[in-house]
């Protein structure tokens, strides 16, 4: 008998179990050990009935997920029986089989509780089909037998939108057939007594929650269309779409053939090979090589932050939102009473909205103390600066921080340009200072660059990691040079978007074909969302360390020298109306025809593919400079950094994995001719060349620690 998989039996139940730790995963030996218990209790007499259950801390988690990168390398899609097999198999036992849920049962994990004659659980568990965000759709006939249980329009829901339901409303939607309490597998017994001796209920075999055709097209119809709006451009939703349907037009067999095909479609796309990178990415960044596991934790129960501006509201919001207490410090009354105002408007906002309730809201309001001093601050186990960026300011703070803070309270900075290093020198603990760069709307956006500066200790590192995810953000540890990771990568981006325009590319059209590329937001628009005045300010700042030979775009300098700072003017790129509906801004036209003109830049009709190739290589090229540099560990850290910050597609993988999967060979070369078209802005990284030149990928690249020494960081 596989390990995988443990018989035992009591009374005149038996029972396998599922011993894959950590998630019992449907790994190559579980599906068999399944099968070969199911084998032997048939030829038991003694045995009525079985009961399926997951052993450790879950049900089944679905299919292992590593595989299908290797059935994808290996282009056989006709490779291995799949699933389909030991699930018939179970349903074919002659005996009762009760699936006994703990955890999560999701996708394959789904999929064979569905194969089973009945499902009980306990009622923190959760089922559900989530393999729309790997990118496939379920492939062992989930999209057939969750309709037969749930009805159609509540398996579309799940099939499509792939969030997990909870054991009662599993219960409510037929999935599930009885909650039970107190221990699992003494209540899955005793159900499965009363099944002993009953012939098997087959789920294949249930038709009346299937619908009629009249009344399916226009729920079929509606779910295409919102999928097509809230999940754009990603195959799968549509394939899980027409899978579903399937089910309700054909057959039994032909319904499971058909989802099939359909999922070996979505399982050999390069979106299933970007989403199943970004699976296992968002669990490899908060790994850091050289800060252990099991690196002690600072307790953070009490935190300061200084500075009730655009940033510091919002991370005082964050904070209180995960019950932690907050000193909210300001210089004047006016600014704080400012502060709190937009705190609690934002937070009324979100009571008006139905995100929680008044109650909730007053809570946090009570978590939040303002003040005009540093009173207070010799409690706080974490205290994080957000004043304005200037870096005399900054280690003026830091001085005083040193002075009143306990030992062993964190001192963070939410700059986002300046040498941690330098503030951290301001103070005789630069083991406890870090950089916490939090993104605007810092309530709202998931990014959380994690500074490390070259005294951190692994022990802050390791808070900040883990507090990271308290605060419902996605960590990630980046090194300490100039704009760090995200906002370094973002200015050639950017950069480019500019001088598309300049070169005759219409504002519309350079937004345009980076939105249908599938990024959130179009590059220029994104600048008048931020603020077209941030950058200009950061530019005058460094004027005296650019190259003046270098071209630099000029169209955003002209706006803000009139005053266009982007949508808080009302005006940038686009005209902004009342709603903040980007317009057509002749006045911007006007600016982008005399920058033209003074460039004296030949004009030329700029094609789409064009447009996204030089945005989005100059993300990668970037990209790879900072690797070679050693600023970013991995190549994933930059994707997730991309993907949480900046509404990259996650369907894309995020700009690394994306260029890994056009090919490293391809972007280079196309790097280079932009070199011959454009100069020096465009030689190619040395790292992106020699991969190319190997005809290795950006994620072959081994993990390798963040250079903490000195920085090109403006001091
Ligand atoms: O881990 C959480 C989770 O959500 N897992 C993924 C669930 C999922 O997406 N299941 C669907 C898989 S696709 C599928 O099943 C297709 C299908 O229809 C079958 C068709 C077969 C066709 C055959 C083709 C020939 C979960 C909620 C379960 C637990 O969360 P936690 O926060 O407690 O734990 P994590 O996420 O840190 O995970 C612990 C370690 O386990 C690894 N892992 C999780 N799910 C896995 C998996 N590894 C392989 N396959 C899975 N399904 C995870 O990477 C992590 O590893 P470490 O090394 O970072 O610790
Ligand atoms: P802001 O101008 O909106 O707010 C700064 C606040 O700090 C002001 O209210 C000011 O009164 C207050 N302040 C100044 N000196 C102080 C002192 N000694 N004690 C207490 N309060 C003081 O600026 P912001 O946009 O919130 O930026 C704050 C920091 O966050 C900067 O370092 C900035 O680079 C960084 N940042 C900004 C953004 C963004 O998009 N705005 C994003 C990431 C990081």
């Amino acid at each position: 008998m596989s390990e995988l998989v443990l018989t035992s039996k009591q009374g005149e139940i038996g029972i396998l179990t599922v011993n894959n730790p950590p998630v019992n995963a449907l790994s190559p030996g579980v599906p068999e050990g399944i099968a070969a218990g199911l084998d032997a209790f048939e030829k038991d007499d003694s045995v009525k009935a079985i009961v399926l259950i997951g052993g450790g801390r879950t049900f089944i988690a679905g299919a292992d997920i590593k595989e299908f990168g290797k059935i994808t390398s290996g282009g056989d899609r006709k490779r291995g029986p799949g699933l389909n097999g030991i699930l018939n198999r179970i349903e074919n036992c002659t005996k009762p089989v009760v699936a006994a849920i703990h955890g999560s049962a999701l996708g394959g994990g789904l999929e064979t509780a569905m194969g089973c004659h009945y499902r009980v659980a306990v009622a923190s568990a959760q089922v559900g089909q989530p393999e729309v965000k790997l990118g496939i759709i379920p492939g062992a006939a989930g999209t057939q037998r969750l309709p037969r249980l749930a009805g159609v329009a509540k398996a579309l829901e799940m099939c499509v939108q792939g969030d997990p339901i909870s054991a009662p409303e599993a219960l409510k939607y037929g999935i599930i057939d009885q909650i039970v309490e107190g221990d699992l597998l003494t209540g899955a017994i005793a159900f499965a007594q009363t099944k002993a001796g009953t012939a098997p209920r087959k789920v294949r075999d249930l038709t009346d929650k299937l619908g009629d055709e009249s009344a399916n097209a226009p729920i079929f119809a509606a779910a295409r269309d919102t999928a097509r709006k809230r999940q754009r451009n990603l195959i799968a939703a549509q394939a899980a779409i027409s899978a579903v349907e399937a089910a309700t037009k054909l057959p039994f067999d032909a319904g499971v053939a058909r989802e099939s095909e359909l999922f070996q479609d979505c399982l050999f796309s390069d979106q299933s090979k970007a989403l199943i990178h970004v699976f296992f990415g968002e669990r490899e960044v908060v790994k850091v090589p050289d800060v252990p596991k099991d690196t002690p934790l600072i307790p953070v129960n009490k935190a300061a932050v200084i500075g009730a501006g655009t940033m510091g509201g919002g991370i005082a919001m964050v904070l209180a939102n995960a019950g932690i207490p907050v000193l909210l410090k300001e210089t004047e009354q006016a600014a704080l009473d400012r502060g709190l105002a937009t705190i609690r408007k934002n937070y009324a906002n979100s009571v008006a909205k139905g995100r929680f309730t008044q109650d909730v809201m007053d809570k946090r309001m009570a978590l939040i103390q303002p003040t005009l001093s540093y009173d207070g601050f010799a409690e706080a186990d974490m205290v994080i600066e957000a004043v304005f960026e200037g870096m005399a300011l900054k280690k003026e703070i830091f001085g005083t921080l040193d002075k009143i803070c306990k030992p062993g309270a964190i001192l963070a900075s939410n700059t986002s340009t300046l040498n941690v290093d330098e503030i951290a020198s301001a103070t005789t603990r630069p083991e406890m200072v870090i950089g916490t760069h939090f993104f605007s709307p810092a309530n709202v956006m998931r990014l959380l660059e994690i500074v490390r500066g070259a005294a951190s200790s692994k022990e802050v590192i390791a808070t900040c990691m883990a507090l990271s995810k308290k605060l419902g953000k996605v960590g990630v540890l980046v090194g300490n040079c100039r704009g760090f990771v995200g906002n370094r990568m973002f200015g050639p981006y950017r950069r480019e978007a500019q001088f598309l325009v300049e070169e005759g590319a219409s504002v519309e059209a350079v937004d345009k074909a980076l939105y249908d590329f599938g990024m959130a937001m179009g590059p220029l628009a994104t600048g008048d969302l931020a603020g077209l005045d941030v950058g200009w300010r950061i530019r005058k700042e460094y004027k005296e360390i650019g190259d003046s030979s270098v071209r630099q775009p000029l169209i955003e300098d002209r706006l803000c020298e009139l005053g266009h700072y982007g949508q808080k003017t009302g005006a940038g790129w686009y005209l902004y109306d009342a709603n903040r509906k980007p317009l057509h801004n002749p006045q911007a036209q006007e600016v982008i025809e005399a920058c033209r003109k003074e460039t004296g830049i030949a004009q030329r009709a700029i094609g789409n593919e064009e447009i996204v190739d030089r945005c989005i290589y100059a993300l990668v090229n970037e990209g790879a400079r900072i690797l070679e540099d050693g600023f970013a560990m991995r190549s994933v850290d930059l994707d997730i950094t991309y993907l949480n910050g900046y509404g990259f597609p996650a369907h894309r993988g995020g700009p690394m994995k994306y260029a890994d999967l056009v090919g490293l060979k391809k972007v280079y070369e196309r790097v280079r001719e932009f070199e011959q078209q454009h100069g020096a802005l465009w030689t190619p990284a040395p790292l992106l060349k020699q991969l190319a030149e190997e005809g290795k990928t950006f994620s072959d690249l081994p993990a390798q620690p963040l250079k903490v020494a000195s920085t090109g960081a403006k001091a």
